[in-house]
């Protein structure tokens, strides 16, 4: 049985409602990076990088899975192999449309972390600078979520899969973020077949052996039944 490693992007969750970062209307468009997803930007204003992340976790929770997550949670559910699911994706579409296990390797727009004691809960609606951490009481609650030039979490779990896997597929992501833009290469170097299912050719797409463009709620069930039906 082949080990299948999936990565996904915001693409996955654009068709639900959920802004893409790059291209049209995305959210770097609109707004800096430097400002409002980097340790720096947090340090100058975290009243405005809180109530960027607010904004969005509220917005998260608006939206429901579509059918590429459901396809994936169903691949999960049925492959007799193992399917190792990461995401760079903040949101909880994966988990709401069923996936038994996600690596949200960017944390999650869910969470709350205290970096006094670096206990972790579920966030509030609305958390503001001084929100007290409900372990140590000290006002250091920030959103659980990992910054440019801050590290991902879980890469030993991430690189283990990788060096294992048989068959590498990565969805909706533009292929401009590290280290996970990076892990079509380790895949590839494991000896796995990748393929890239996306709107259009990524940043990375001459790394992959396979590409399937179109709309993810086309293109992911259409793989996930081919996958199955092997
Ligand atoms: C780190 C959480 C090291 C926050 C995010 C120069 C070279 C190489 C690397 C670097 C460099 N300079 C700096 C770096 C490192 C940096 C980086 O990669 N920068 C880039 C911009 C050059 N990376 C980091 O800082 C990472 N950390 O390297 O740490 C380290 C080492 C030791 C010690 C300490 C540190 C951390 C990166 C994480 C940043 N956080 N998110 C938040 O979300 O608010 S990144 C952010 O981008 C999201 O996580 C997002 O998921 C991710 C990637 O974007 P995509 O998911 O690909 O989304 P995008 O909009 O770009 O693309 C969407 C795609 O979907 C498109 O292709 C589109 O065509 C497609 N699509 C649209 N609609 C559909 C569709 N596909 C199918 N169907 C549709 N309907």
């Amino acid at each position: 049985m082949d080990r299948i490693v999936i990565l996904t992007g915001a693409g996955i969750s654009a068709e639900s409602g959920m802004g893409t970062y790059r291209g049209p209307g995305g959210l770097w468009d609109s707004m800096r990076i430097a400002d409002l997803a980097t340790p720096e930007g947090y340090a100058r204003d975290p009243a405005r990088v809180h109530e960027f992340y607010n904004m969005r976790r509220q917005r998260s929770a608006t939206v429901a899975p579509n059918a590429a997550h459901e396809a994936i949670a169903r691949l999960q559910r049925d492959y007799g192999g193992k399917v190792t699911l990461i995401t760079q994706n903040v949101d909880g579409l994966h988990e709401a449309a069923g996936s038994p296990s996600v690596i949200h390797m960017h944390g999650r727009l869910a969470g709350a972390l205290c970096t006094a004691c670096d206990h972790r809960w579920d966030a509030p609606d609305e958390m503001s600078p001084g929100h007290p951490c409900p372990a140590c009481a000290a006002p250091e609650a920030r959103p659980d979520v990992v910054w440019f030039g801050e590290m991902p979490y879980h890469m030993e779990e991430i690189t283990a899969a990788l060096a294992r896997c048989t068959l590498f597929a990565a969805i909706g992501t533009s292929g401009q973020v590290y280290p996970a833009a990076g892990f079509v290469q380790e895949a590839f170097r494991a000896g796995a077949h990748t393929v890239e299912i996306n709107l259009e050719p990524s940043a990375v797409v001459s790394d992959f052996a396979e590409t399937r463009f179109g709309r993810a709620t086309q293109t992911v069930p259409a793989w996930v039944d081919d996958v199955l039906g092997r």
